[in-house]
């Protein structure tokens, strides 16, 4: 790449409007996503899932940015306002959330590119050059002024972010493409059964990321022909993409790692089995995803808590935690709990077994708890004596849901079904 476009990638990024679309159900986590949307999630410790795309995006000079929302917003919204709601429209900034408002026509957004082309409006009156535009379902790092600088040397009318991943992954997950020696988009099928490989990686499928860049006026035009056909879906992945890749320069954009030589770090938490394994990396002693990286902030709501706590109980037993992260507000008492995450204001009680567990905030472990392998969500009050992760059929015949890979999630739900059976 020139140097004359990496030294005004500033310029790119302050000329971008990146719009995040939080508005899916994320129907694979089951229970997790019953009060929240994905995007919503709690993840990492202290996190929610969408504030790792509004981080990037600030910490790419992306100042303007939009959220559509849709299913299950209440949380997300809440989240948004408390850690996102203080910039400053003076200063050119703006994190602004686009709830399905019916400004055209009477229907939710439709498909992805729906819900971009009922904000068309809001868009326009921030006169952008480009458009990005994100999902907000994913974990990651990255650098967006990188793909702007690529976007723009290729000459491209819309760029797709994507990543070399395992061909049985991608099967019917993931929207598949293949490239020329130049990164230009030939071909794209939005989930295909049986996905192309990578020339010469057999096994290796190069996927979407679900992450574009468009110039703006090109998305506009592409947009307003999409809406008036009667056979499209709205989606980016089956409609869009597919349209323009002959008639116009689509280029692929490989995401790869800032500092490493090595596969870029990129989960998209889908089901209950992901969702905990990339939690668990974040407690490995040397994640490939440093949030302590004071390059790369990764911003949240900041609850005011008191420091955590751990202490020992009457018997004498320590209140001790080992290769987990413990969020401010935790008190633990009189157990040890191993290789997990502890999210705000949980309070964990004496005489318990807790390893590889995922506790979302103000849940309570009473005693005698065991917890293995286990997600619990916010507020849950787990009973003394409970044995969770132990032995998957009682888990099952106790009410909670556990998945193919023995992961068990607990919701207040399930307690409550529970106590009431017993
Ligand atoms: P999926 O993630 O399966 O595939 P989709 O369910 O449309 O596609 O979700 C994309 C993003 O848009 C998510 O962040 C979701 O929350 C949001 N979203 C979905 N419907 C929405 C709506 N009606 N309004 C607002 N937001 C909405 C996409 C691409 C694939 C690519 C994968 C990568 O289509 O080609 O491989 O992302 O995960
Ligand atoms: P927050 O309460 O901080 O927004 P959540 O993501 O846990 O965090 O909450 C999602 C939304 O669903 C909130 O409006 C919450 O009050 C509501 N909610 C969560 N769990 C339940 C439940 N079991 N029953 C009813 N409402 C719930």
């Amino acid at each position: 790449m020139p140097s004359y476009v990496n030294r005004y990638i500033s310029a790119l990024t302050r000329d971008t409007y990146a719009l995040i679309l939080a508005g899916g159900k994320g129907s694979r986590l089951h229970e997790l996503t019953d009060w929240r949307a994905k995007p919503a999630t709690f993840f990492g410790g202290k996190f929610r899932i969408i504030d790792f795309p509004l981080s990037n995006c600030i910490n790419s000079g992306i100042r303007r940015v939009g959220i559509a929302t849709q299913y299950k917003s209440h949380s997300l919204i809440r989240h948004v306002n408390r850690a996102w709601g203080h910039f400053k429209k003076e200063l050119g900034e703006s994190v602004e959330i686009l709830p399905a408002s019916q400004r055209y026509g009477d229907g939710w957004y439709m498909g992805t590119a729906d819900a971009v082309f009922q904000n068309i409006d809001i868009i326009r009156h921030e006169l952008p050059k480009y458009v990005m535009i994100l999902s907000g379902d994913h974990v990651y790092r990255m650098d967006y002024g990188a793909l702007l600088a690529s976007h723009v040397e290729n000459g491209a009318d819309m760029t797709v972010c994507c990543i070399e991943v395992p061909t049985e992954e991608a099967a019917g997950s993931f929207g598949v493409m293949t490239v020329n020696d130049k990164n230009r988009v030939c071909r794209f099928d939005e989930k295909p059964e049986t996905p192309s490989e990578v020339p010469g990686k057999p096994g290796i499928t190069l996927a979407s990321m679900g992450n574009y860049v468009f110039n703006t006026e090109f998305l506009f035009e592409t947009l307003r022909k999409d809406a008036n056909r009667d056979d499209s879906s709205r989606d980016f992945g089956h409609d869009i993409i597919p349209e323009i890749i002959d008639s116009h320069n689509v280029y692929a954009y490989p995401f790869t790692d800032p500092d490493k030589d090595r596969q870029p770090y990129w989960r998209d938490v889908g089901t209950l089995d992901s969702f905990w394994e990339a939690n668990m990396e974040m407690v490995a002693k040397e994640p490939q995803l440093d949030l302590y990286d004071e390059s790369w902030p990764i911003w949240t709501y900041q609850e005011q808590n008191a420091p955590a706590k751990f202490v020992h109980d009457e018997d004498h037993r320590r209140g001790c935690a080992i290769d987990s992260t413990v969020a401010g507000g935790v008190i633990v008492s009189g157990s040890m709990v191993k290789r997990s995450l502890l999210f705000s204001q949980v309070r964990v009680n004496s005489y318990c077994t807790i390893d590889q567990a995922v506790i979302l905030p103000g849940a309570e472990i009473g005693r005698n708890v065991t917890l293995i392998k286990a997600i619990v969500d916010r507020s849950c009050v787990v009973p003394d004596g409970l044995q969770i992760g132990l032995n998957n059929e009682q888990d099952r015949a106790n009410g909670f849901r556990v998945t193919d890979k023995g992961v068990v999630l607990v919701t207040r739900e399930m307690i409550a079904d529970y106590l009431k059976r017993n």
